[in-house]
């Protein structure tokens, strides 16, 4: 493999990270270079170095290498599906969907680059010019998770380029092959040298890159906790920061919902990318009313679904991403069986027969769940949901928004004014209407409340992250005018 071009300095690492197969444990799909403090200061320089020429290029210039990225993509989806499954072990049928999520937003982006748009608005005085105008922001930083390795990539670095700022990228240690083989395909289309660098490693690579003084804005996804060492780093250096970070997402469930619709979402949601999305349906708040045939439907829809090796298509649910988070997973069904929740399926690992090299746990279903409880609170990142109880509307938005995180919830009703109460009254950032949790689309705000962010959106209004506003003021009047002063 040849990581020159893309990752500086990378022709001798000390050290390598192994991408393996999370279904086939003894796969290795590749060795990449583990980005040591040199590597990273060689990337950073190199972003720096590039950053003034493609600055000044042409927006609709730079628009046009994410366009034809987006038509190769699309040409190659099938031979990054593929990769992508053997990585990180999602489904075929979502990998596609991931990179077609990639294709979405370069050609959404691409769009971008003809518009970048600022605004012109009078002066208060006579003979003045006002606008405004995005500039970039410089080098831009940006770590992405393992579960959706190039759609999430793609949501940040398209953007980032656009606008003219130049990108030191750092995948997950866990997916380095999806992530240098888009960059690879990205440089192929013809960002010049410099502009687009990756950075391979875990935790400690991320450190050394948010905490250099060469990096101007760090966009991170990933768990609360990490986001909150990276916001720590940015504050001390002034780095502009956007964050994405962990859900607890609920979907509700009131008595006049179409009973059999709310459980294809709540499986689709809860289950889908084996629950490894931060807008995974993670709670389901069901109404008194309806929570017995809703919990029997669900349990005998959760037991039948397939799990096994993604590259096969009978497979519904893939492996989790690895051993560790194997053992969080189990260890939280754990917690919900001392803390009196009633395990309705699942709760164990799959290892018979072809699956014994793998990570694979059950899809996983607690009922009766008191909202408190530890799995009603805290992001698991695993094929596990949990069912709670609600007496009325107001108190299924209550349970609802009762958790630290803001990113999805979804209500199944078909009653008008109940889905617009709840489209008002729920504090995430994304509500779905008769639809699962996921699913969001590239063109709209992606992003959450409370301690899923800070405030900021990818996917629509993204640009808001990766420029900064430019006040531009001339005056052709020929005389000193005061604002303020000379009315
Ligand atoms: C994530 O889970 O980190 O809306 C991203 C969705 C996908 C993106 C998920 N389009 O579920």
């Amino acid at each position: 493999m040849d990581f020159e071009n893309i990752t500086p300095g990378a022709s001798t690492p000390a050290n390598w990270i192994e991408s393996r197969n999370p279904a086939h444990w003894t796969e290795v799909i590749g060795r990449f270079p583990l980005s040591d403090a040199s590597a990273v200061d060689a990337a950073v320089c190199a972003a720096r170095a590039a950053y003034d020429s493609w600055r000044l290029t042409p927006a609709p210039r730079r628009a046009e290498v994410l366009y034809r990225a987006a038509e190769r993509l699309s040409r190659d989806k099938e031979e990054f599906a593929q990769l992508m499954t053997r990585e990180m072990g999602k489904v075929l049928i979502e990998a596609r969907g991931d990179v077609q999520e990639g294709v979405d937003m370069l050609y959404f982006i691409a769009g971008e680059g003809r518009r970048l748009c600022g605004e012109t608005v009078p002066s208060e005085l006579m003979s003045k010019f006002a606008m405004s105008v995005r500039a970039p922001v410089g080098v831009c930083a940006l770590v992405t998770p393992w579960n959706f390795p190039l759609a999430i990539p793609s949501w940040k670095i398209a953007p980032a380029l656009v606008a003219g700022n130049t990108v030191v990228f750092k995948p997950a240690e866990d997916t380095p092959a999806v992530a240098h083989r888009f960059a690879q395909l990205l440089i192929d289309c013809g960002l010049p040298p410099g502009v687009l660098n990756v950075v391979h490693g875990d935790g400690s690579t991320g450190a050394l890159i948010v905490n250099h003084p060469g990096i101007d804005l760090v966009s991170f996804t990933g768990s609360t906790d990490v986001g909150r060492l990276v916001a720590h780093a940015c504050a001390e250096s002034n780095k502009r920061l956007s964050l994405e970070m962990g859900g607890k997402n609920a979907i509700i469930v009131m008595e006049d919902a179409d009973l059999s619709l709310a459980v294809d979402g709540a499986v689709w949601g809860a289950f889908g990318t084996s629950g490894q999305r931060c807008t995974a349906a993670s709670r389901l708040i069901v109404h008194e009313s309806v929570y017995k045939p809703f919990t029997d439907m669900l349990a005998a829809r959760a037991s039948a679904l397939r799990v096994g090796d993604g590259l096969d298509e009978d497979s519904q649910v893939g492996p989790v991403i690895n051993s560790a988070q194997l053992d969080r997973i189990h260890d939280y069904t754990q917690i919900g069986l001392a803390d009196g929740a009633k395990l309705l399926c699942g709760g164990e690992r799959v290892s018979k027969g072809s699956l014994a090299d793998g990570w694979f746990y059950s899809p996983t279903v607690f009922a009766d769940v008191a909202p408190g409880m530890r799995i009603a609170q805290e992001e698991i990142f695993g094929p596990t949901t949990c069912i709670i109880p609600a007496t009325s509307l107001d108190n299924a938005l209550e349970i609802a928004n009762g958790v630290r995180y803001g990113l999805s919830s979804a209500i199944y009703t078909q009653n008008v004014n109940i889905a617009f109460r709840a489209m008002r009254d729920l504090s995430t950032g994304i509500v779905y209407v008769n639809a699962s949790t996921i699913g969001a689309e590239v063109h709209l705000p992606f992003g959450g409340t409370r301690a899923t962010g800070n405030g900021h959106r990818e996917g629509g209004h993204v640009l808001d992250v990766f420029t900064e506003w430019k006040s531009l003021y001339i005056d052709f009047s020929g005389t000193l005018q005061r604002a303020q002063i000379d009315a």
